[in-house]
């Protein structure tokens, strides 16, 4: 019996391995990982944080972030059978404007990918004169019509949800500056046709409790919608005399509301533990950016870079998940309530 209901479409040829036995957390790590390795396709030196959804035929495609071998980050189709093993098309993902007209950006990274209706959006860090938010669609992976940016720079860590709320979009985003950006908290605007955005929210802010979130979040993968609420699933960022270190974490966010925090769990759910994740491009970095979920069974399969070097893999189930996130909810300051 499940516990939670989830609102989206069940994904027959899900990708899953059993929790390990003798394994206490709520989230555990794919042995394929990582699934990308490092030099994946000529030309490109690493592939991470990149997003995926189910296609056709029970098949699944994806955008993903990829750097040349002259460290330029584009993104990039990559197509699966099976969620786990990825073939990469040979060429950048291109785009153009609504006129036809071609529209590439200088760099392109950390794409996530969210099906509203009937249309793949594709949110990205895009150069704007400084990073902002790049936002296109498409129905193919073959054609992609770019759309107006919406924010002014400094802005990254887009996610759009997969439907309206109230009649309109909503984008999750976090206003940055434009190097390694040492604080931002998550924000929620919303928008009648995807160009004009506003009543800007406050979600949630950086802190709590425990370390791991206290210099910078930023939201992650596309929120999930479920019974209880909003399933956010993002990034939490800590300060040390070493350098920055990127742990995931999750909120509950009102389904109607989504500037209002229900839930939030103190504890991060990944934290760099394994070389992949501690040894890389950029040391100690968990960066979560897409789920596939089947309401079928409520597993979830979560997508996130590692390292600034390799996509990795991990599993959860959503009962269980939402009951962990419960269990050891603590909501920060007044992100109970509806931002302002
Ligand atoms: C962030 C983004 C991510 C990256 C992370 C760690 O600011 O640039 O793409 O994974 O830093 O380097």
């Amino acid at each position: 019996m499940k516990k939670y209901k989830v609102f989206s479409e069940n994904i027959k040829n899900m990708p899953w391995e059993e929790k390990p036995k003798n394994f206490d957390g709520p989230v555990w790590r794919s042995n394929h990982n990582p699934i990308v390795d490092r030099n994946p396709v000529k030309g490109i030196a690493r592939i991470f944080n990149s997003a995926v959804v189910p296609w056709e035929d029970g098949s699944f495609i994806g955008v993903f972030r990829a750097e040349t071998i002259h460290t330029l980050p584009h993104m990039r189709v990559g197509r699966s059978k099976d969620g786990i093993n990825w073939v990469f098309e040979e060429k950048r993902l291109e785009m153009v404007d609504e006129q036809g007209k071609s529209w590439n950006p200088y760099y392109a990274y950390d794409p996530r990918v969210v099906k509203v209706d009937e249309d793949y959006y594709v949110i990205w860090c895009t150069e704007a004169h400084g990073p902002a938010i790049g936002l296109a669609k498409t129905r193919d992976f073959k054609h992609f019509v770019r759309l107006e940016n919406p924010f002014i720079p400094f802005n990254r860590n887009g996610v759009l949800f997969p439907r309206k709320i109230n009649g309109n979009y909503r984008i999750l985003s976090r206003a940055s500056d434009n190097g390694h950006t040492p604080f931002g908290d998550i924000f929620v605007s919303e928008s009648p046709d995807l160009v004009y955005w506003g009543r800007h929210r406050h979600v949630m802010e950086r802190g709590g409790e425990g370390w791991w979130q206290g210099l910078k979040i930023g939201c992650g993968a596309a929120p999930i919608e479920t019974s209880e609420g909003w399933l956010m699933l993002y990034h939490g960022v800590c300060n040390t005399c070493n350098g920055y270190v990127y742990s995931m974490g999750a909120a509950i966010l009102d389904l109607d509301e989504p500037s209002k925090v229900k839930y939030r769990c103190k504890n991060y759910l990944l934290t760099p533990e394994m070389p992949y994740e501690e040894q890389g491009f950029v040391p100690n970095v968990v960066f979560p950016c897409a789920t596939l979920q089947d309401p079928e069974t409520n597993r979830l399969a979560i997508y996130y870079g590692a390292a600034d070097s390799y996509v990795a893999l991990a599993y959860a189930n959503i009962d269980e998940l939402i009951d962990y996130i419960k269990e050891n909810n603590e909501v920060v300051g007044r992100d109970g309530e509806i931002g302002k």
